[in-house]
């Protein structure tokens, strides 16, 4: 068993949710007394701290929400002074003000802790030369790795995203044996390393801790070939805390989620109903131990379905599925909800197509138009232009059989498309422009 800490990893569900529930309660004080508009937003709701006296009465609770953030904007969520605050993040989000994440000294230490478990249950040990390749910086990515990596005593190269032909280098010559990036990043790693005369033979890489987007199976298994390590799912979301709020383990069948630390709950994101466990909604979740910025029913807008069932690991805290992508990447072409990750995933199953694609969404004559460029291998690219159709045929029909709407599918000659050292950017919606 790898676990970082087996007595908080492994503890009973009982005492888990003995915990959670002192937790939350403390939690549900703390922001009713030192932050307004949780008051308000209790007030108007009709309850009170006294009110929470199990872990269902958390449904009793409003919902908390980016537009929260964006209105407490930038430090009014803060259940602590600034003097108090050791470090401060944010993410840019593509439309209005950036979100912004503050965190106690005390914060930083759990947030450390989380990291070396999720580090530790991906194969992580003192003895791994770790290369963080995330961004460094506002980014909760870089710093969130980092400190996890050093607490479990790992040799840290910063490497942070960017200037890709020095990371292989360094990978190589620093014996790199675990890589963190997102996972679009790892595959350009790889096209650079073959430009660069580089086999993955050549490195001692072993794993991969991937996340910060949605990724598929099949890219997990696309990225575990080409680059032969074992490739690893974090996930998490810096309103809550950043990286390592669910890991995967060696079993790869879901993350498991801190729970001693966030409480978990799965809604329909219509509605805002709990839906049960083995459900796939939107999931919410609530950060009981943070001093700064608590966070009570956060909608992360992401995509999953719960799993509480015992893992084979060891570990007892609930698993979530891969996530699937956010509300808010999912296209709607002509009523039907598409995710880039599904497309992705259709795509990959497909001999001669690269890893690399784009979804272009235009609306002409009134009509939702999706338009796939996919990247096409090299031996196919210089192959018969009749093979080049074949391929597109076979595309266009997996794709219109998989999402149920029509597709343009356009093939695009090797690396035609932008590579990213960061979060890669799946979809261009014209419509919105
Ligand atoms: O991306 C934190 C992070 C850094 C996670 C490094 C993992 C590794 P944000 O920039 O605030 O924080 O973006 C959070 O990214 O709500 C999801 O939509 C998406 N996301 C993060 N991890 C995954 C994942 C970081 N493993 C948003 N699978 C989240 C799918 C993910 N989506």
């Amino acid at each position: 068993m790898y676990c970082w800490d087996q007595e908080k990893e492994c503890m009973s569900r009982e005492q888990l949710e003995k915990l959670q529930l002192r937790r939350l309660k403390e939690t549900v004080y703390k922001v009713y007394a030192f932050v307004p508009a949780y008051k308000e937003k209790m007030d108007r709701a009709g309850i009170r701290p006294d009110d929470i006296k199990t872990l269902e009465d958390l449904q009793k609770l409003p919902f908390t929400t980016k537009q929260d953030l964006r209105n407490n904007y930038p430090f009014n969520l803060f259940a602590i002074p600034l003097s108090d605050v050791v470090r401060i993040h944010s993410s840019s989000g593509t439309t209005g003000k950036p979100t912004v994440v503050g965190y106690s000294r005390n914060d930083i230490e759990i947030w450390a802790e989380l990291m070396a478990r999720a580090l530790t249950s991906a194969g992580a040990s003192r003895h791994s030369v770790i290369q963080n390749a995330y961004g460094y910086g506002l980014f909760t990515g870089g710093l969130g790795v980092h400190y996890g990596a050093e607490k479990i005593g790992a040799s840290v190269i910063p490497t942070s995203g960017g200037n890709t032909k020095r990371q292989v280098l360094l990978m190589k010559d620093f014996g790199t044996t675990i890589l963190t990036c997102t996972p679009s990043y790892a595959l350009y790693m790889y096209e650079v390393m073959q430009e660069m005369g580089i086999e993955p033979s050549d490195l001692k890489l072993k794993a991969g801790i991937f996340g910060a987007e949605p990724w598929s199976e099949n890219m997990r298994k696309e990225i575990e070939n080409k680059l032969e390590i074992d490739a690893y799912d974090i996930y998490g979301l810096s309103e809550i805390i950043g990286p390592g709020v669910a890991i995967e383990c060696r079993c790869k069948s879901g993350l498991h989620i801190a729970e001693d630390h966030f409480i978990p709950e799965i809604i329909d994101p219509e509605t805002g109903q709990i839906l049960e466990d083995g459900a796939q909604g939107e999931l919410v979740i609530t950060a009981i131990t943070k001093e700064a910025m608590p966070l009570i029913r956060y909608r992360t807008r992401d995509l999953t379905i719960l799993n509480r069932t015992r893992c084979e690991c060891g570990r007892t805290h609930a698993r979530i599925q891969k996530v699937l992508g956010r509300s808010d990447d999912m296209v709607i072409i002509r009523g039907v909800n598409v995710f880039p990750s599904t497309v992705e995933s259709v795509l990959l199953d497909i001999p001669g197509v690269e890893p690399h694609y784009l979804l272009i969404v235009d609306r002409k004559n009134n009509l939702d138009e999706l338009e796939v460029q996919v990247e096409v291998s090299e031996s196919i690219f210089s192959d018969e232009i009749r093979k080049l159709e074949e391929l597109g045929n076979l595309i266009t029909k997996e794709l219109e059989g998989n999402l149920g709407v029509g597709v343009k599918v356009r093939l695009v000659e090797p690396k035609a498309l932008e590579r990213s050292e960061g979060k890669a950017k799946r979809v261009i919606d014209k419509r919105k422009i």
